[in-house]
């Protein structure tokens, strides 16, 4: 017996190779242990469905997805930056509100005096957006903290988030995302700092899954982030970069040398870093929400990504600064209407590639026997619809391991 079966739905398995969206046209699944049991036409049962599970779901002809993945985040921080908001109307520009003692840095500065308690508050709200839109696997970055008392405190609370919602959480700490203003005439220091303390004490207490970076003007060089990859890797810590976001520092071409899982952003991507991706099946991580705040007008080389097979993911790049979003759905609307997606390349974008992008495809991303039971249910009658509206209450039902949460 199983524990649950879904009927009367359509599902976008999200299975690369066949159909589009891997769909299977009156189709189900069936959950045990958490897991998926069974999926495929629901002609095929082995059975009368009541008789194969304690209960039966009929779903109205609803399209069932794989549970979404939101593989970048900056969900962790303290206060907001609506007042930068309001300076950016006024016709400063991010670059130089961050050159000025703004930006990130104000973060740090709210960050480090939250607990993490109250780190956790608000976090659980910007949370619950994500998961009203069927996320259900959510990456969460630190590198408002930027040292090492802080930045544990930001993955204690994001772990704290998986721990009590219905969620998966990947933690990623972020040690170079800015100078801290004790060390702004000493980056060197700093840089040693992350690479030869802060990732070994981060590593050994489980506290990350991974190492990201901002290489940019901006940000860190390639030769820091170099550095601090190396001390990841020696770590025992997968690697990813935010890379080529307001500039070309040939960050995803460094990223693709160290197999990095993904380089994220990637406006100024040029020929060279494409081809170095696609050979390191480094995945192209794209942030339209921060394409569309910032008011970028470079646009990531997606069609040359798309014709070198550089694997594309969508994420919310949820922050308080250059993607105040808390919309999943949002954020694929934005990959298809201002990055030229398809709608199907932006829903594999936030499951299956999302997934590859964490290292964890072999769990969740798409719909396969064996993978955890994490499904989004929706109203809609064809999966283009979930890029299509824009603020639409589409989610019908969340499924988390196997459960409906
Ligand atoms: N790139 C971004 O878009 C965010 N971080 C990064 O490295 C912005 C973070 C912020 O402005 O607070
Ligand atoms: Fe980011």
């Amino acid at each position: 017996m199983w524990d649950t079966l879904w009927v009367d739905t359509n599902l976008a398995t999200m299975t690369p190779g066949g159909k589009p969206y891997g769909e299977i046209q009156r189709g189900a699944v069936a959950a045990k242990d958490g897991k998926i049991a069974w999926v495929g036409f629901a002609a095929d049962l082995p059975g009368h469905a009541v008789d194969l599970a304690h209960e039966v779901r009929r779903c109205d002809n609803a399209w069932i997805t794989p549970g979404l993945v939101d593989c970048h985040t900056h969900l962790v921080f303290g206060g907001d930056r609506a007042r930068e908001f309001e300076m950016r109307l006024q016709g400063k520009s991010y670059e130089e509100i961050a050159r000025a003692g703004g930006g990130i840095v104000s973060t740090v500065a709210a960050t480090r005096a939250a607990s993490r308690e109250e780190l956790v508050a608000s976090a659980a709200k910007r949370l619950s957006g994500l998961t009203r839109e069927g996320v259900t696997t959510v990456e969460i970055k630190s590198g408002y903290g930027l040292d090492l008392e802080n930045e544990i405190k930001m993955l204690e609370a994001a772990g704290e988030l998986g721990a009590r919602s219905d969620v998966r959480v990947k933690r990623t700490f972020l040690g170079l995302h800015a100078l801290p203003p004790e060390f702004k005439d000493d980056r060197a220091a700093y840089v040693q700092l992350v690479a030869d303390v802060m990732i070994p004490a981060i590593a050994s207490e489980g506290l990350a899954d991974a190492v990201d970076a901002f290489c940019e003007n901006i940000g860190f060089t390639a030769e820091e982030v170099d550095y601090v990859f190396s001390a990841a890797v020696a770590n025992g810590l997968a690697v990813k970069l935010h890379a080529e976001q307001l500039s070309n520092q040939n960050g995803a071409a460094l990223a693709a040398r160290y197999q990095a899982l993904s380089a994220d952003h990637l406006e100024y991507l040029d020929d060279s870093g494409i081809a170095a991706m696609a050979a390191a099946g480094t995945v192209a991580v794209l942030l339209p929400g921060a394409f569309y705040f910032l008011r970028e007008t470079q646009l990531p080389p997606i069609a040359a990504m798309r014709a070198a097979g550089v694997h594309m993911a969508v994420a919310s790049d949820c922050n308080p600064g250059t993607s105040p979003m808390t919309s999943p759905l949002a954020a694929l609307n934005m990959a298809c209407t201002l990055f030229r997606l398809t709608p199907e390349e932006a829903l594999a974008g936030i499951t299956r590639e999302g997934a590859r992008a964490l290292g964890i495809l072999d769990d969740v991303g798409t719909l396969e026997v064996g993978k955890a039971c994490d499904l989004a249910v929706w109203d809609v009658k064809s999966p283009a619809e979930l890029s299509y509206w824009l603020g639409a209450p589409l989610l019908r039902e969340r499924v988390f391991a196997g459960r409906v949460v």
